[in-house]
């Protein structure tokens, strides 16, 4: 044991770790002092035991290549766990808290067996603000620690902020792969798929997590914490945690616009997050690329901060000409994952640039263009500082947040849903969040390609029953009466006939933006249509666009054909959460029905 656990007085914390260490049963023990130190020595271990390969193009970056079978999230493997399976609800995975328990128990015995235990004290949010919450993530796993680092804020300043009694949330943590004495271990430690399991018990705020190495199976700080436990405690305390961007826009007279955008996982929010307005005048900012806790202000506005500290961003398709924010961002002090690594020992991915000739792809077998299979994983992800990000916010780690003008929701859809629509109203706004569908991608291990409802991005994150959910929404749109932020919905993914996306996306987007900014300012106009109000084309501003008028037009369409054809997946989908869906919701789907005719 180091000398940090003797700083530590907080008894239930203390006894939580020590009991902890009897069930699995650690060679040692550490506690993270989130020092660079400390990274450094964790690197040169894992450097050693061939768990990683450092960059010589890039200083102080590392490449990490996972086992082939733990590549995403387990969706069908995260369990939400009440001793109701209705306060679940119908869009989670159930089962009783004595079961999972029981069976999560058997199998943390001596799973750490021949490994180190790593007790890392993190904060979510600016140590000791208002909307921060602390984690203490116990884990197996060094990648664990060091993608923690970046991630989170990990420090022995968490523990002084806990004190002896403070509130904490317990992340529990195996990769699932104990050692024998004299076992080789191998680059990538995990057990299979059906041995995995993410479990969350939101009534105790309690993550037990058990048999993936990979993002946010293993970084307890994000998806579990940040969303899953986050949005019960939200709801039991009045304010929001959502899968969300965060940016600041000003325009050319100086005003800011803080916007916020919940895509589903690989639909967009990193790009927008880090967009380079093609507009003149206009200056991004970059708050928050995936999570925006949300509370009321004493003003009666909505602040959101980021409660991450890094990104951990999508690979392929990231390129200096989509987003070249996070091409600078990567260039140091990072870990890549699943990654291929060329020659000269840098990592590509496709759509990065010119392939290189050759490369060694993510599974650690040669690759050249020629190959069948892609070089880099489709969910090859990098892990970097938001602080290394150029145009990153002065106000990113503003304690008490951002107030936010803006909420947007969206999708990967390939046919009818047009490029951007407003909600007429919040009811409408909660209603278009709620319906939203967007095709899988391979953020998450299953198919990819298919069409889902993804209600608010947050189909794989609610941690209770997603019709309460609903119903938060409404409340927090109640409360915040007419200072609420405008909602509305966009689709960067439109697709022609021939397959190819329409719309040109990335900083272009800046003109759908500036609508909605100038929506907000009462400048722009808007044609109601049967699904909200949609820009004409002479709405927004297309000066410079290399956008054939024709295909804008059709951007902006609405078929109410298409949209009666939606109708019966609406109603379906409504009708999963029973009499938990709030009748307010009943009812927009009722006025669309009779807008559409
Ligand atoms: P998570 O980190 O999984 O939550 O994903 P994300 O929502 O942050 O998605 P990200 O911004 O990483 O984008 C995912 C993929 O979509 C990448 O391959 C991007 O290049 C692509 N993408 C993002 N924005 C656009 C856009 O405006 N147009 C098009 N065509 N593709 C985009
Ligand atoms: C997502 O899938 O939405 C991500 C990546 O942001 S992970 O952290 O793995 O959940
Ligand atoms: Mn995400």
């Amino acid at each position: 044991m180091n000398s940090s656990s003797a700083e530590c007085k907080h008894a239930k914390l203390n006894q939580w770790v020590k009991e902890m260490a009897e069930t699995c049963g650690p060679k040692d023990i550490h506690w993270c002092d989130g020092s660079k130190a400390e990274y450094d020595r964790l690197m040169k271990e894992m450097v050693a035991s061939g768990a990683t390969l450092p960059l010589a193009k890039r200083p102080n970056c590392f490449h990490f290549r996972s086992d082939p079978s733990d590549v995403a999230r387990v969706e069908d493997r995260t369990f939400i766990s009440y001793p109701e399976e209705i306060e679940a609800g119908p869009t989670n995975n159930w089962m009783h808290p004595d079961q999972l328990k029981a069976t999560m128990r058997d199998l943390y015995k001596d799973c750490m067996k021949g490994r180190t235990m790593y007790i890392i004290p993190f904060s979510m949010g600016p140590i000791g603000g208002p909307l921060s919450k602390i984690g203490i993530e116990i884990t197996d796993s060094p990648y664990v620690v060091c993608n923690m680092h970046t991630m989170t804020r990990v420090s022995t300043k968490v523990l002084e902020v806990l004190g002896a009694d403070g509130e904490y949330i317990p992340c529990m943590h195996s990769v699932g792969a104990p050692l024998e004495p004299g076992q080789k271990d191998v680059p990538w430690p995990c057990a299979p798929i059906e041995q995995k399991y993410i479990s969350h018990f939101p009534e105790e705020n309690l993550i037990w997590s058990y048999g993936s190495g990979y993002g946010g199976n293993a970084l307890l700080g994000k998806k579990c914490l940040a969303l899953r436990i986050a949005s019960a405690m939200a709801r039991r305390e009045g304010w929001m945690a959502e899968h969300m961007l965060i940016l600041r826009l000003t325009s050319p007279e100086g005003r800011q616009f803080h916007i916020t955008g919940a895509f589903p996982s690989a639909c967009g929010k990193t790009n927008l997050a880090m967009i380079q307005p093609t507009i003149p005048g206009w200056k991004a900012e970059c708050i928050g690329d995936d999570i925006a806790w949300l509370k009321i202000g004493p003003d009666g506005r909505l602040y959101a901060i980021n409660p991450e500290a890094g990104f951990f961003g999508v690979a392929p398709g990231t390129a200096y000409d989509t987003n070249p924010m996070a091409m600078e961002s990567i260039k140091e002090n990072c870990i890549f994952t699943n990654c291929a690594v060329t020659d000269d020992s840098d990592v590509w991915w496709e759509g990065m640039g010119p392939a290189p000739a050759h490369a060694i792809d993510w599974k650690n077998k040669d690759w050249t263009p020629q190959s069948e299979t892609p070089a880099a994983h489709p969910n090859a992800r990098f892990t970097a500082p938001a602080a290394q990000c150029p145009m990153i916010s002065s106000d990113w780690e503003k304690p008490e947040g951002v107030p936010i003008d803006i909420f947007i929701f969206g999708g990967r859809r390939g046919s009818v849903v047009p490029l951007v629509y407003e909600a007429l109203n919040w009811d409408h706004g909660v209603f278009l969040g709620s319906t939203a569908a967007s095709e899988t991608t391979a953020a998450n291990i299953g198919a990819v390609g298919n069409l889902r409802r993804d209600p608010f991005a947050m189909l794989p994150f609610c941690g209770y029953n997603m019709g309460d959910y609903f119903q938060h929404w409404f409340e927090m749109g109640d409360r915040l009466g007419d200072k609420a932020p405008k909602i509305f919905y966009v689709n960067w993914f439109r697709k022609s006939p021939e397959g190819k996306f329409m719309w040109p996306g990335f900083g272009e987007n800046s003109r759908v933006l500036k609508w909605m900014c100038e929506r907000v300012a009462g400048k722009a106009g808007a044609a109601d249509t049967a699904i909200g109000k949609l820009p004409k084309p002479e709405d927004m501003d297309t000066g410079g666009l290399n956008l054939d008028p024709a295909t804008l037009k059709e951007l902006l369409t609405v078929k109410p054909a298409d949209w009666k054809a939606e109708l019966p997946d609406m109603e379906a989908h409504f009708a999963k959460f029973g009499d938990r869906l709030p009748p307010r919701l009943a009812k927009q789907l009722d006025e669309l029905k009779k807008r559409l005719g």
